[in-house]
């Protein structure tokens, strides 16, 4: 099976914890502060590379744990940075935010990459909260936690030319010639159950991709035949060619592709307006005459607008003529460019966000909000100066007036981030520890 959509599971690797130690030393009873930081969570990323056309590989994995930091230890010793997990994608997979819809990124490029879920920081060692008034901190944070999301990847492959035609009329034998592709070639319909893609080689020397997706019957656009999900592939396309069996004779033939350039145009306006060739195939098996009367035909239903060219994909007849006209029209064709414009980086919950809302319950009142969960996570709350910092940064990001507007009083329960404190707004705090210390 062809995959072109699949969620995934993946969670970065949690921030090491920052070490607390105290320096220790034959004679040197009371050392420093030596505690290390912990090291990085490792980051999931997706990145595009060559060679790839389907999200084959997440056939059976599909779910991704990068490694956690380590711990940061003794004598300044930084904790490991954790391993990064790294998947590679094939270029046109766009990632969506399965939570909120949200289109993440739209990976166009060769090398693109997206930090899915970033890793959290390793949290600072005591050595960093020492100060001249206050010798032996043993403050010290705690590693940022991980980032867990899913993701939906869905692909559109890129190709400058989309292969459209009904089932059988040799569309993939034309990308067989044209390409190095080897796609399945039979005289049946809907041969094709994928998309397909290759490159073909101009006689400029330039290079064009080109891909072939299942046959369209009346209906494509609906769901019929092989449905509806294989014709996106071809909303990134820039020239469609559209391939018609002459055997089918003049009348026959138009109706074909009527009927093919309908089932376009009702599924996008887009793919209906695309620039596009009609290739004429299988002259090789008719009278050059008959051949000739189905191209006129043809010439004469689309108004002249687009170029019609008799071929034989299995003699190479007219093939150059087709690439011609198609790089033509490419030329004239802007790339379409992808959703969502720039290439965007999801920051996840480390980024700078740092709304909150107090919410009032019964007998507690709750802070929610990312940076100030975020705060509370990292703080070791079993140490009395990383506490009294934390409280300092609530104080500075505006939470105790506004817990104090939401009527919280002195002793009040407030719940952050799953941790109940009783609240003691700034000034008794600092009358109740040694005051004269300021935050480094
Ligand atoms: N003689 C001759 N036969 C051709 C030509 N092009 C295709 N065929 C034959 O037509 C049949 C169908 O060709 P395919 O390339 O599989 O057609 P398709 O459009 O990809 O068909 P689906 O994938 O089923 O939609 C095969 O038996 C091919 O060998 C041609 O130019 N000349
Ligand atoms: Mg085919």
């Amino acid at each position: 099976m062809f995959l072109d959509e699949v969620v995934l599971s993946v969670c970065s690797g949690r921030g090491g914890a920052g070490s607390g130690s105290l320096h220790r030393e034959k004679f040197v009873p009371r050392g420093g502060p030596d505690g290390g930081d912990g090291g990085r969570g490792g980051d999931v990323i997706l990145r595009v590379e060559p060679g790839l056309s389907s999200l084959q590989r997440f056939q059976l994995e599909r779910s991704f744990q990068a490694h956690h930091g380590g711990s940061g230890e003794a004598s300044k010793r930084h904790g490991a940075n954790g391993a990064s997990v790294v998947l590679p994608v094939p270029r046109g997979t766009m990632v969506f935010d399965v939570a909120t819809g949200r289109l993440l990124a739209d990976l166009d490029q060769m090398g693109s990459e997206l930090i899915v879920a970033r890793g959290g920081r390793g949290g600072r060692g005591n050595t960093h909260f020492a100060s001249p008034t206050f010798q032996a901190p043993r403050r010290r944070e705690l590693g940022e936690p991980a980032v867990t999301l899913k993701v939906r990847l869905e692909l559109r492959l890129i190709a400058d030319l989309g292969l459209v035609g009904l089932p059988n009329a040799g569309k993939s034998t034309l990308l067989a010639r044209l390409t190095g592709a080897h796609p399945k070639i039979a005289d049946y319909p809907f041969t094709t159950l994928s998309p397909n893609l290759g490159v073909a080689e101009l006689p400029s020397g330039h290079t064009i991709t080109a891909a072939d997706v299942p046959g369209l019957i009346e209906g494509a656009h609906l769901g019929a035949g092989l449905g509806v999900g294989f014709l996106r592939h071809l909303a990134r396309t820039r020239v469609l060619v559209h391939v018609v069996d002459a055997q089918l004779g003049a009348e026959e033939a138009v109706a074909a592709h009527r009927k093919v350039a309908e089932e376009l145009r009702l599924h996008s306006e887009e793919l209906g307006a695309k620039a596009s060739v009609i290739a004429v195939n299988k002259v090789d098996l008719m009278d050059s005459g008959l051949a000739q009367a189905v191209v006129a035909a043809l010439g004469h239903a689309v108004g002249g607008e687009q170029p019609v060219i008799a071929i034989s994909a299995a003699t190479g007849e007219g093939t150059d003529a087709l690439l011609d006209a198609a790089a033509q029209l490419m030329s004239t064709s802007p790339k379409v460019s992808p959703q969502g414009g720039e290439f965007r980086l999801y920051q996840g919950p480390t980024g700078r966000e740092t709304a909150f809302k107090v919410v009032a319950g019964e007998g507690i009142m709750r802070v929610e909000g990312e940076a100030v969960e975020r705060l509370v996570r990292t703080t070791d709350l079993d140490d009395d100066s990383s506490v009294l910092r934390l409280q300092r940064q609530l104080l500075r990001l505006g939470v105790e007036a506004a817990l104090v507007a939401a009527g919280a009083q002195p002793g009040s329960d407030v719940e952050i981030a799953g941790q109940t404190f009783s609240f003691f707004p700034e000034d008794v705090a600092r009358d109740s520890l040694a005051g004269g210390r300021s935050d480094p």
